[in-house]
C-alpha cells in the first residue's frame, strides 16, 4: 500500500514536470569539463564532436555546483571535523570522535578505521590542525575512488551500442537516460530510447518528454507489453536506421522481487540473440539518499543483470554521499556519472579528485 502511494506521488510529480512543458535541447549547448564524460571508440572518428575543452570559469562554476550540491554531505563530515579537532595535540579521545564521525558518514567501517589508524601511527601526540586532517581524509578517499572513476565508453564497432538501464523504483533511471542522451547528441551521435517500463502510462510519457528534449526517437509498445519485446523491437529499428546508441529504460523494481529481476534477465537473453555481446553496458542507477541499502541493491542487481557500471543520482541535497566510498571498497564496479540535480545538464563525469574535495567541503 505504502509502495502504491509512493508510486502515485512519484507519477504525480512527473506529470507536473511534463505539464511544465518541454524544452528542446540544442546540441551546441556542449558540456565542458576536463575529466571526460564519455569516450567514443571503435569508429572512424570524423563525425564525432569533441567534448568542449574546459574553460577555467566554467570549471570553477562546476566545482561550485558540485560543492554546493554536496553541502549536506560536507557539512556532516567537514564541519564536524573542525569541531572535534580543536585541541592542538592528537589524543585518543579525538581519534575516537573522528572514528565515530567517519562511520556515521557512510564511507564504511573499513575506510573509517584505515583513516584513523593512519593518523594514529603518524601523528599521535603531535600537533595537528583540522585542515591537516581534512586533507589526509581527502587523499585517502581519492585513493579509494580513483580506480572506479571511469568515463562511459561507447564502442561504435557495435551498432547500435546498447545500454540497458536498471535500478530500484524512483532512483533516477529515466531522468539519467535523458541526461545521457543529451551528452551523446552533443557528441554528434544518433540516439534511440526504448520504453522498457511498460507498467505505467506515465513512464512512457516521461520518456517521450526526454525524447523530445534530446531529439531522440522513442520506441514503445502498448502498456503492459513484454519489456523484452519492446527491447527487441527497438533493437531492430535501431539496426535498420543505423542508430549509434540504443538506451533501454526499464521499470523500477525492488531488488528482492524475483519475478521482476527475471524480467531483466529476459531482456538480456532476447538482445543477446541478435548480438551476443549486448547489452554492451548495463548501467545501474543508485539514489544517493538511500544510504547503506545501496550496497544490497548493487549485490542483487549485479547478479541478475550483470551490471557493468554505476551512476549515483541525487548527490545534491543529501548528507549520504559518503556511501560511494563504501561502494568502491566493496565492489570494483566503475562509476561513470553523478547526478547533481534534475536539469538536463546536471549529470557530471565522476572524478575522484573533485568528489573527494566536494565531500569535505571548502574550508
Ligand atoms: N535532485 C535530484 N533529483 C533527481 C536526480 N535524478 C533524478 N531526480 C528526480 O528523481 C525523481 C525520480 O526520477 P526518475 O528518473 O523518474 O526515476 P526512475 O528510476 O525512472 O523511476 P521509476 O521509473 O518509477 O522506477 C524525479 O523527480 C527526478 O527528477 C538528481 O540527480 N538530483
Ligand atoms: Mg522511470
Amino acid at each position: 500500500m505504502i509502495q502504491l502511494e509512493r508510486q502515485k506521488l512519484h507519477d504525480d510529480s512527473i506529470k507536473k514536470k511534463i505539464s511544465e512543458g518541454t524544452k528542446t535541447y540544442h546540441s551546441e549547448q556542449k558540456l565542458d569539463k576536463s575529466f571526460p564524460n564519455i569516450i567514443i571508440t571503435g569508429q572512424n572518428q570524423n563525425n564525432i564532436l569533441e567534448e568542449t575543452k574546459t574553460h577555467p570559469l566554467r570549471e570553477r562554476s562546476w566545482l561550485k555546483r558540485l560543492t554546493s550540491g554536496m553541502l549536506r554531505s560536507s557539512q556532516q563530515l567537514g564541519d564536524s571535523i573542525s569541531n572535534i579537532f580543536k585541541k592542538r595535540k592528537l589524543d585518543e579521545e579525538t581519534l575516537q570522535n573522528l572514528e565515530d564521525l567517519l562511520i556515521q558518514s557512510d564511507i564504511g567501517f573499513e575506510t573509517a578505521m584505515q583513516i584513523s589508524n593512519t593518523l594514529r601511527s603518524n601523528r599521535f601526540g603531535k600537533e595537528i590542525s583540522s585542515d591537516d586532517v581534512r586533507s589526509l581524509i581527502k587523499q585517502e578517499i581519492q585513493k579509494i575512488l580513483d580506480p572506479i572513476a571511469k568515463p562511459l565508453e561507447i564502442n561504435l564497432s557495435h551498432k547500435p551500442y546498447i545500454i540497458m538501464v536498471v535500478g530500484v523504483n524512483g532512483s533516477g533511471k529515466t531522468t539519467t537516460i535523458g541526461k545521457i542522451a543529451a551528452k551523446l547528441k552533443a557528441r554528434g551521435l544518433s540516439v534511440m530510447l526504448a520504453a522498457g517500463d511498460t507498467f505505467r502510462a506515465a513512464a512512457l510519457e516521461q520518456l517521450n518528454v526526454w525524447g523530445a528534449r534530446t531529439n531522440s526517437v522513442v520506441i514503445s509498445l502498448y502498456p503492459g507489453a513484454d519489456a523484452a519485446g519492446v527491447a527487441y523491437k527497438a533493437y531492430e529499428k535501431a539496426k535498420a536506421t543505423h542508430t549509434d546508441v540504443l538506451i533501454i529504460d526499464t521499470a523500477g523494481r525492488l531488488h528482492n522481487k524475483t519475478e521482476l529481476m527475471d524480467e531483466l534477465a529476459k531482456i538480456r537473453r532476447v538482445l543477446a540473440k541478435s548480438d551476443p555481446q549486448s547489452p554492451h553496458t548495463v548501467l545501474q542507477i543508485l539514489d544517493a539518499t538511500t544510504g547503506q541499502n545501496t550496497l544490497k541493491q548493487i549485490e542483487a542487481f549485479r547478479q541478475t543483470s550483470l551490471v557493468s557500471g554505476l551512476v549515483m543520482t541525487k548527490l545534491d541535497g543529501t548528507a549520504r554521499g559518503g556511501i560511494l566510498v563504501a561502494v568502491a571498497i566493496q565492489y570494483k564496479v566503475p562509476v561513470h556519472f553523478i547526478g547533481i540535480g534534475e536539469e538536463i545538464d546536471a549529470l557530471e563525469a565522476f572524478s575522484a579528485k573533485e568528489f573527494s574535495e566536494a565531500i569535505l567541503g571548502n574550508h
